[in-house]
């Protein structure tokens, strides 16, 4: 289906690169970025805003997200994945994001939250059975670790299996979770009988399994949320994820996820700067246009000083993951501070656009609300500051 926006301008983006950052990057670098790019501009600008507009996901693109890389990136080719390295994978969520927030969650989750967890911690027959089809969009996941009651602190879970000899039972319920009202298969974190946590391949059509749609958001409105139910629910044993146990084992996916977040909101950020750039040099109030004004010079300075901070950042991260060497709290301040930053940049942005800056007609204010559950998801930005905190001193101030 080829569905033309009725609200919003034809995509001009110019990517910012003030310090020269391309000169850091291998051909296979720019072109995995510029094949990303040049398919956001053709795929995703023309119709995000009315779908977000009327809170729908838009499932055409799933295909196409494939083709990209944006599932699996960093798989092996063997189970289906694109084989990059963490700068490409980094740099094909910047261009996602870019696009859409909400695009790139759905990207995110299938990638390093659901088919990492099964590359990872899996066996070779749930690799094989499963990958291939995920990176290719024929199958979507997604993932489940949050709780009505456990949001920051999942430890505390109280999702649990038990074992009745030849299969597990699942009861409880997770909530706030992408991609959970059309996904064909969940990563489920549930505690067994003896309280350590273990993760499971539940599917749909399991009975007792219930995925209700979550409504009203004002962000991610692209991005379809929902609830998973576990009434009951019969999982066969070879759907338990075999080789890694603990909270450790889905704050692993976590890491993957987060890195991949600290370079989307660089694409969220760049998108809002060059937009507002462009309108500063555009509109004449007082006989000039307001791009001549001290105080719009001011934001737009420090909008490109702040990416240009996030993009060294970010790629000096994917240098030490590439080396194996990034700790989790290492990408814990990079997923803040880009986030914080893109937040501020797409505030400022919307506030050069006065009035315009409301509406659907430019990217910004779908971006700034998006944002706003991009600080709260995957970790909260006041949990990466404590994650930082306990890294430095050695005491954590969770409890
Ligand atoms: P704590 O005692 O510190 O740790 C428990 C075990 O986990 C290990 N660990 C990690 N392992 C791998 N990666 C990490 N980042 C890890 N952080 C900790 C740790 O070493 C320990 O291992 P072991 O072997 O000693 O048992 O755990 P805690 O209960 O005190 O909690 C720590 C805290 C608060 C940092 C953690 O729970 C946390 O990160 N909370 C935030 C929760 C969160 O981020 N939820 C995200 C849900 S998924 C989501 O939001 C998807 S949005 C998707 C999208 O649309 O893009
Ligand atoms: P809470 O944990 O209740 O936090 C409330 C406030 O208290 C926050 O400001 C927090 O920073 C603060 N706080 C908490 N603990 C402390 C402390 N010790 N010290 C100081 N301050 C503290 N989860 C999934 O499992 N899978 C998904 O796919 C998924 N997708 C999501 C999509 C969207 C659109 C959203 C909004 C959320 C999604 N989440 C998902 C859930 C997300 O990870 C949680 O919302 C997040 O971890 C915060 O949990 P909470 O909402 O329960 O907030």
């Amino acid at each position: 289906m080829t569905f033309k926006s009725k609200t919003m301008r034809p995509d001009l983006f110019q990517s910012p690169d003030y310090y020269l950052l391309d000169e850091l990057l291998s051909d296979e670098h720019k072109m995995v970025r510029d094949a990303a790019r040049a398919w956001v501009k053709k795929e995703v600008s023309p119709i995000i805003e009315d779908f977000a507009q009327r809170a729908e996901f838009p499932k055409q693109i799933v295909k196409g997200l494939g083709e990209i890389g944006g599932f699996g990136p960093y798989i092996p080719v063997e189970y289906g994945g694109a084989g990059l390295d963490q700068i490409s994978y980094g740099l094909i969520m910047q261009e996602i994001e870019r696009g859409d927030s909400g695009v790139r969650s759905t990207s995110s989750v299938q990638s390093s939250l659901v088919m990492y967890p099964i590359w990872k911690y899996g066996n070779e027959e749930q690799r094989m059975k499963y990958l291939p089809k995920l990176a290719t969009g024929e199958m979507i996941g997604c993932f489940g670790l949050t709780e009505p009651d456990y949001g920051s602190n999942p430890g505390g879970m109280v999702t649990n299996f038990k074992d009745m000899g030849d299969h597990y039972l699942l009861n409880g319920a997770k909530m706030w979770i992408s991609n959970a009202p059309f996904a064909d298969i969940a990563v489920v974190w549930a505690k067994n009988e003896e309280g350590r946590i273990h993760g499971l391949i539940v599917e749909r059509g399991m009975e007792g399994f219930s995925t209700p749609e979550t409504h009203n958001k004002w962000s991610l409105r692209a991005s379809a949320t929902g609830e998973l139910i576990f009434d009951n629910v019969k999982v066969p044993k070879e759907n338990l994820l075999p080789n890694k146990s603990g909270l450790g084992a889905p704050l692993g996916c976590l890491d993957s996820a987060r890195y991949g977040i600290a370079w989307g909101a660089i694409g969220a950020a760049m998108d809002c700067y060059d937009t507002a750039l462009r309108y500063s040099k555009e509109r004449i109030q007082f006989d000039k246009p307001i791009g001549a004004t001290q105080l719009q010079q001011k934001k737009l300075a420090e909008m490109i000083t702040e990416i240009t901070k996030a993009q060294l950042l970010t790629w000096r991260l994917g240098v030490l993951r590439n080396e194996g060497k990034a700790t989790s709290a290492q990408i814990s301040m990079a997923k803040r501070n880009n986030v914080d930053m893109a937040l501020t940049i797409a505030r400022d942005a919307r506030q050069m656009l006065g009035g315009m800056g409301i509406t659907g007609e430019y990217s910004i204010m779908r971006h700034m609300m998006n944002l706003e559950s991009v600080v709260t998801y995957e970790g909260t930005h006041d949990i990466h500051l404590l994650i930082t905190g306990m890294d430095v001193t050695g005491f954590p101030a969770f409890k």
